[in-house]
């Protein structure tokens, strides 16, 4: 039988109900928790994303209502309404209400679906996961609408009403009694349209929030936000490299080959990490695939090539290897075609083969001219990249000789490191402590059978501006690698690791935050590997002690302050605040009469370092698992970790900005 030439509504193959989704909503978002919740508004997105890339829409508004719902509108076509013939249903009452229902519609051909992996079953499954949805189509001046709750049509699609708009607008209400939570990010929700906008030139996504209460972190943004950037990947990869020293402009190119369009923007900078991120029908490929690799083989081809070309390779000069070119380099690949395949552990790997060769192809070609064209921009990149060999080599030798010294090697653990007896890494902790006297106080109080402490001495060096031969050079460094038993650079193993649980311990204060902050970027640079284990930690001393009589308790945070305040019938403002503990109860008659005259109030005790405490205190509060809080260090977004890195510790001095994503673990006895 001859193929149809054109799909109608009767294309969607394979019809399924929506129960599944609600039976295990995990395996189709992915989760039940605020990512979960999120990723409902980006399927809904992605659709009118595709509906922008297939050429027939420009605009799409986001609005976050107060009464919980979220609603997504497009200047598109309008998903079709015309009745399928067998199942004799509009179109869009079969987008919504069945899984599988991928296709095109409405007889057009022009390659509609060229975004993500789930081919449009994604706004069913947000529909079986809202207790209500409500979608509208203006299409051809009618309005035609049709409301479902948990999946299921309530109304038969109805035409009411006039109108000269075209396009799709779909609001839904999540159903409470499937995700953990109903908050919205207006912050989460910005970070993923920015980065669309970025990938789809022309297209202006705008999102509303218009809940009268917003999560605390939401109220720094305008209620009204609009991402629009002509500029395209090279206003992204501008983006990328905001707080970096960059080395020239954006370079840009993008081609359609046979197997599908390759776009291309690139951009040195004088940090030493590579920032490359890869698009595949704008799904962010987190793990790579042969998009990437054709990136980076055209990248070391061209740049050798134009090096020894324009002779800044001599003949005896070795090639610049793949790490010299990709030094300070940031990228953005993004290639679209017809049919993506998804691999890996998160499906965020493209399989497509072909496409290491279209990237290939396209990157040697565009390069090549640009860097013909721009002779002085292409020196500055050359310099940049045999610097970065010249500095490889150095640390090469550097590294050699620590590793012949065996100053990393063997069993010379460091003299300041009181380590503890178990040999069992997964119940050892190790704690990273600032200062000598927090360090007394930490060895005093541990429990030595499986917490070691390493008191560091001073301020480490900043990695983030030192390459690897003068990290090793640093002795706080190096007794910290030693410690930790793995190694580092080319020698790392990460099967010798010698405790589970590394804790950054550090003050409350100014001085704290920027020694935390040395430390992870550290660990973020060269053993990331312990971050996405769930191996760091950063300790939480208390902020107070609040003593009322005998009474005496912990706060870590100045909400926790106040009700604990509360809990012993004082008034927050009557209670004094102090830098010393309170003397312990006098016996006798003075002593009875001066706790009676202080019942009224609490004395506060404001924790400035850990050094204030005794030892007792110290394990009690920060250090003894059954009462301690640690927050667990995630890599939640690699990308924005990234950034945010560069800009806490670049060069340049750029705006703070929050910068590591962590999250609570283990809270226990918070109310003591
Ligand atoms: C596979 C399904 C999901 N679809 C169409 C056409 C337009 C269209 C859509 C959409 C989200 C919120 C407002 C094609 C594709 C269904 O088939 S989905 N617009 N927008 C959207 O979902 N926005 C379409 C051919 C001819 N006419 C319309």
């Amino acid at each position: 039988m001859a193929k149809k030439e054109s799909y109608s509504a009767d294309q969607i193959q394979v019809l399924e109900g929506l129960e599944p989704v609600r039976k295990r909503p995990g395996m189709y978002i992915g989760s039940t928790d605020v990512r979960g919740l999120h990723h409902c508004v980006y399927e809904i997105v992605d659709n009118a994303v595709d509906e922008a890339m297939a050429g027939h829409c420009d605009t799409i508004t986001v609005k976050l209502h107060d009464d919980g719902s979220v609603s997504v509108e497009d200047n598109g076509r309008g998903i079709p309404v015309d009745i399928h013939p067998k199942k004799k249903l509009p179109a869009l009452e079969i987008v919504l209400t069945t899984l599988h229902a991928g296709g095109k519609f409405g007889g057009d051909d022009s390659g509609y679906k060229v975004s993500g992996g789930l081919h449009g079953v994604g706004s069913s499954v947000v529909n079986a996961l809202s207790d209500k949805m409500r979608a509208e189509v203006y299409r051809d001046g009618e309005i035609h609408h049709q409301e479902y709750k948990r999946g299921k049509t309530q109304y038969a699609l109805k035409k009411e009403g006039k109108t000269k708009k075209n396009g799709t607008k779909i609001q839904f209400w999540p159903d409470g009694t499937i995700f953990d939570t109903l908050e919205f990010s207006m912050t989460t929700l910005m970070t993923r349209f920015r980065q669309q906008s970025y990938l789809t030139r022309g297209i202006t996504i705008a999102v509303l929030d218009e809940r009268k209460e917003r999560p605390e972190d939401d109220k720094q943004h305008p209620r009204l936000y609009r991402f629009s950037f002509e500029g395209g990947i090279a206003a992204y990869v501008r983006h990328l490299n905001e707080s970096k020293e960059s080395i020239g402009t954006p370079i840009w190119f993008e081609k359609d080959t046979d197997d599908g369009m390759v776009e291309v923007g690139l951009q040195y900078t004088q940090a030493f990490q590579e920032h490359v991120v890869s698009f595949a029908n704008n799904i962010h490929t987190v793990e790579g695939g042969h998009h990437l690799s054709g990136f980076k083989a055209a990248i070391t081809r061209t740049i050798n090539a134009y090096a020894r070309k324009g002779g800044f390779l001599k003949e005896k000069d070795e090639n610049l290897t793949a790490d010299d070119v990709r030094e300070g380099l940031t990228a953005v690949i993004s290639v679209r075609l017809k049919e993506p395949q998804f691999e890996g552990q998160t499906k965020s790997k493209l399989g497509n083969a072909e496409m290491k060769t279209a990237v290939e192809q396209v990157v040697n070609e565009k390069l090549a001219e640009y860097l013909e064209e721009h002779p002085n921009q292409a020196k500055e990149i050359i310099g940049k990249c045999s610097l970065a060999a010249r500095a490889r080599l150095a640390a090469r030798a550097a590294r050699d000789s620590v590793i012949r010294k065996g100053a990393l090697e063997g069993m010379t653990l460091p003299g300041k490191l009181a380590d503890c007896s178990s040999r069992d890494p997964s119940e050892c902790e190790i704690f990273i402590v600032e200062g000598d006297s927090a360090g007394g106080s930490a060895k005093q109080g541990r429990n030595r059978n499986f917490q070691a402490i390493l008191p560091l001495r001073g301020k480490i060096l900043n990695v983030e501006q030192a390459r690897l031969d003068r990290m090793l050079a640093n002795n706080e460094i190096k007794s910290l690698i030693i410690a930790m038993g793995i190694g580092i650079g080319e020698i790392k193993d990460l099967s010798k690791l010698r405790y589970h649980r590394i804790v950054i311990m550090t003050d409350a204060d100014v001085d704290g935050a920027h020694i935390r902050t040395l430390l992870l970027t550290l660990f973020y640079r060269y053993f990331p590997e312990l971050i996405e284990a769930g191996y760091l930690y950063i300790a939480q001393p208390p902020l107070y002690k609040i003593s009322k009589g005998k009474d005496q308790r912990y706060a870590y945070t100045d909400e926790q302050k106040e009700s604990i305040l509360t809990d012993m019938g004082v008034n927050p403002n009557d209670s004094a605040e102090t830098e010393e503990d309170e003397p312990e109860e006098e016996e006798g008659e003075e002593g009875e009469a001066k706790t009676k005259k202080k019942a009224a109030r609490a004395n506060i005790q404001r924790y400035k370092g850990l050094g204030e405490m005794n030892p007792d205190q110290l394990w009690e509060t920060t250090m003894d698992p059954e009462n301690r809080i640690m927050l667990r260090v995630t890599m939640e977004d690699v990308e924005a970790a990234d950034n945010v890195f560069s800009t806490l510790m670049g060069p340049e001095v750029p705006p703070r900005k929050k910068f590591i994503q962590t999250h609570a673990k283990g809270v226990k006895n918070l109310d003591i």
